[in-house]
């Protein structure tokens, strides 16, 4: 017998951080809002016991809109805008400071909710999540004459666990990997559902911007353009050898294969993790000697970044490597494997430094990352 058919979801919650301010303030249904400024900006009830909202109008400073509701977006209002510019937009849209503990609360539910239907779960972050339904009873099944009739209910079913769960709404892509998944749950936001498998990759995948692909940034976005590479599918058509010549080996192949909507890296769920890491892609490209200090502080800080990390998953890992992309976006790693497991953050920045020893750092820095890998499960902080 052949193997199932891969079934990816990506599930993304709409308008997240907007969408739980709604549910204790339902009064702002309808209404245009956005996120952020800080701590600012409370409501603050008034002497009838109604809450008075700060507006948009009344915001000076240079804070960004973290996320905005579907009616503020129809305003031209969206995520990262400054506020100010935002406020000569819609001065009456409604401004809410962020509150991160009920946002945390939230996306443990709706989690929760779905690991109830289907428990292989890749968190991806606070508002999204990747499923893998391949393995869950009915998903496979033909329902009448639709060959995705059984993932389709499942799809739903999931999304009407969450909404029970959390009155939250949220879009779901379901395809047969991470990536194509990725991009098609935005295709119908909010409170979407999109199956999309193989064979609808040039009707619906390639005339979109290369930007909907996760992996392609402003930068690698502008070189493709500078080439005449609009589309997906103006990248599916472009020879990878020419991408490979351009982009380095590995992020040149990995360009051709994702436009050719090709993917089959796995879930990576929480309960087996082979490696903790960081990365971080710098504001502009870095030099190892002129922008020295800047480096080793962010250097620096993606080791403590791990070290948390493995200490608050209670692990410990013998492999310490790097990552480097350079700003003709090669792709190098470096690693060393230690004698003995450490979670600590200087023995891997020691570690890290010596890797980094080991390449030629004469071209400008776009990206650094820090892996641990080949974990064991570490000592449990003792109790003083
Ligand atoms: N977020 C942030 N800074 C950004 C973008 C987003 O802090 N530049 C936060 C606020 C969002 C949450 O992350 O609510 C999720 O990000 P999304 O990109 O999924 O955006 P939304 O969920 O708000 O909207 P959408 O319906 O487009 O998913
Ligand atoms: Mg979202």
């Amino acid at each position: 017998m052949s193997p199932p058919r891969r079934l990816i979801a990506h599930l993304d919650m709409d308008a997240f951080y907007a969408s739980c301010e709604l549910l204790r303030y339902p009064e702002l249904r309808g209404q245009p809002v956005v996120i952020g400024g800080g701590r600012r900006h409370q409501p603050e009830r008034g002497p009838d016991g109604q809450w008075r909202f700060a507006r948009l109008g009344d915001y000076t400073g240079r804070g960004v809109i973290t996320t905005a509701t579907y009616e503020a977006r129809a305003r031209g209002l969206h995520s990262a805008m400054g506020m100010m510019k935002a406020a000569q937009r819609a001065p009456e849209a409604v401004l809410l400071p962020v509150d991160f503990e009920l946002y945390r609360a939230c996306s443990r539910r709706f989690k929760a909710a779905v690991a109830e239907l289907a428990p292989v779960i890749e968190d991806r972050g606070i508002d999204e999540i990747y499923i893998d339904l391949t393995q869950v009873p009915g998903a496979q099944d033909t329902v009448g004459h639709d060959p995705l009739g059984g993932v389709r209910a499942l799809a739903r079913e999931i999304k009407n666990n969450v909404h029970r769960a959390t009155g939250l709404t949220c879009s779901i892509g379901v395809t047969p990997n991470k990536l194509l998944a990725k991009i098609a749950s935005e295709l119908d936001k909010p409170d979407g559902l999109t199956l999309l498998m193989a064979d609808e990759l040039p009707e619906r995948i390639w005339p979109l911007p290369v930007r909907r692909i996760n992996g392609i940034g402003p930068k690698a976005g502008a070189r493709l353009q500078a080439m005449g590479i609009e589309t997906i599918g103006q990248l599916a058509a472009h020879p990878r050898a020419d991408l490979v010549t351009r982009f380095g080996r590995s992020y040149g192949a990995w360009l051709h294969e994702a436009a050719h909507g090709r993917d089959d890296r796995p879930l990576v769920t929480d309960s087996e993790p082979v490696s903790m890491s960081r990365e971080t892609t710098f504001e502009r490209d870095l030099h190892a000697v002129r922008d020295r200090t800047e480096l080793g502080r962010i250097f620096t800080q993606l080791c403590e970044q791990v070290a948390a990390d493995l200490a608050r998953k209670r692990y410990a890992g013998r492999t310490v490597g790097i990552k480097l992309r350079f700003d003709d976006f090669r792709t190098v790693t470096r690693d060393l494997t230690l004698p003995e497991a450490t979670q600590d953050a200087a023995a891997i920045r020691h570690a890290a430094g010596l890797c980094l020893k080991r390449v030629d750092l004469s071209r400008r820095l776009r990206l650094l990352g820090v892996r641990v890998a080949r974990l064991e499960p570490g000592q449990k902080r003792s109790i003083t």
